[in-house]
């Protein structure tokens, strides 16, 4: 058998990639991986338990209802993190405002998280496949001071890290620290993360759109006809393209991001600025994405160039293989 590399050794042998103090990242990294295994417990035994299945019956900001695991993931991941102390703030998709510590040795965290604890989180009635995003960077105001709010509106181009965990049919967690992607499938059987695929990149080309068409008219132009494009005839570019849409982003970018596709959240009409989040969902995968080789935008900027003007703030996403993504942002510069 190959020589097995946990999540751990695999930290401790790249120490010099990664834009962190010694220890740092392996603190910061383990308290995810943390929540993440005691996460995916819960997911995985959704389905039996009453009491965790269904709604919490608490909106939002967004004016979702939560998902009861959507609380228990945003809970264990905060206290996790607040337990290593190198964090001095969190923002959560499922929190209104930002978490700032304000006492103790947390106040001395150099680190800032970003997260959508549990993306996805109308497929865990239906045993689909859901995930965790997070993000880090480092704070700018000084340690030993409450975080602010400055903190937290970084953009992308400020990453120090990204990754995201997908409770599937195997639990992954894939991630980067700007030199490559690398993802670890959890071993249930001794409840460890190994690598299982190391430098990631996703395919240049695909044969894959993943877009909710059930919006189609409220779609842009562009979109209208790049799906079109997408659907046509033709040999040499082995089009029609296969539609794939599951409805958790982390489960359609992780497809993708291994046979090549596109994905693709536009405005829509009631969504004038599409759906999902900058800071929570679309600057961390577009991150992942990037440093795999492939390509991230609203539709015409570079979503790592964005710079966020608040918390929840949402922007359009064209996120996968580079020449899918370029092509769709023709049809919208175009139209
Ligand atoms: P959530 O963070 O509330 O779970 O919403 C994000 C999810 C994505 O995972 C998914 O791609 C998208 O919403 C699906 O939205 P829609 O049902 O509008 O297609
Ligand atoms: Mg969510």
């Amino acid at each position: 058998m190959d020589k097995l590399t946990t999540l751990g050794e695999f930290i401790v042998e790249r120490q010099s990639d990664f834009p962190f103090a010694k220890g740092e990242l392996s603190r910061l990294l383990s308290a995810i991986r943390l929540a993440a295994k005691v996460v995916n417990r819960e997911v995985n035994k959704a389905g039996l338990v009453d009491d965790i299945l269904g709604s919490a019956g608490q909106e939002n900001i967004q004016g979702e209802t939560q998902q009861k695991l959507d609380v228990y993931a945003n809970v264990q991941m905060i206290n996790a993190l607040r337990a290593q102390h190198e964090v001095c703030g969190i923002g959560s998709e499922e929190n209104d405002d930002f978490i700032a510590f304000d006492k103790g040795e947390s106040m001395w965290g150099k680190y800032i998280v970003m997260m959508d604890p549990l993306d996805g989180s109308s497929n865990i009635d239906v045993n689909v496949s859901i995930g965790t995003i997070f993000s880090i960077y480092r704070r700018k105001t000084k340690p030993g001071t409450v975080a602010q709010l400055e903190d937290f509106l970084q953009p992308g181009l400020d990453l120090v890290a990204a990754g995201y965990i997908i409770y599937g049919s195997s639990t992954m967690l894939v991630f980067s620290t700007g030199h490559g992607v690398n993802g670890f499938t959890l071993d249930t059987s001794i409840g460890v993360f190994c690598l299982s695929h190391p430098n990631m990149r996703i395919p240049e080309d695909g044969k894959i759109y993943s877009i909710n068409e059930g919006n189609y008219k409220q779609f842009p132009e562009g979109v209208k006809r790049y799906i079109k494009y997408c659907q046509e005839e033709d040999e040499a570019t082995q089009r029609p393209y296969t539609s794939r849409y599951i409805g958790s982003l982390v489960a359609d970018v992780h497809r993708n991001m291994i046979k090549g596709g596109i994905y693709i959240y536009p405005a829509t009409g009631i969504n004038p600025n599409g759906k999902l989040r900058l800071m929570y969902e679309n600057i961390p995968l577009a991150f992942i994405v990037e440093q795999a080789g492939g390509v991230a935008s609203d539709g015409k900027n570079r979503i790592l160039e964005i710079t966020p003007e608040e918390l929840h703030q949402r922007t359009p996403l064209f996120i996968g293989s580079k020449n899918m993504v370029e092509q769709a942002e023709a049809y919208m510069a175009e139209h």
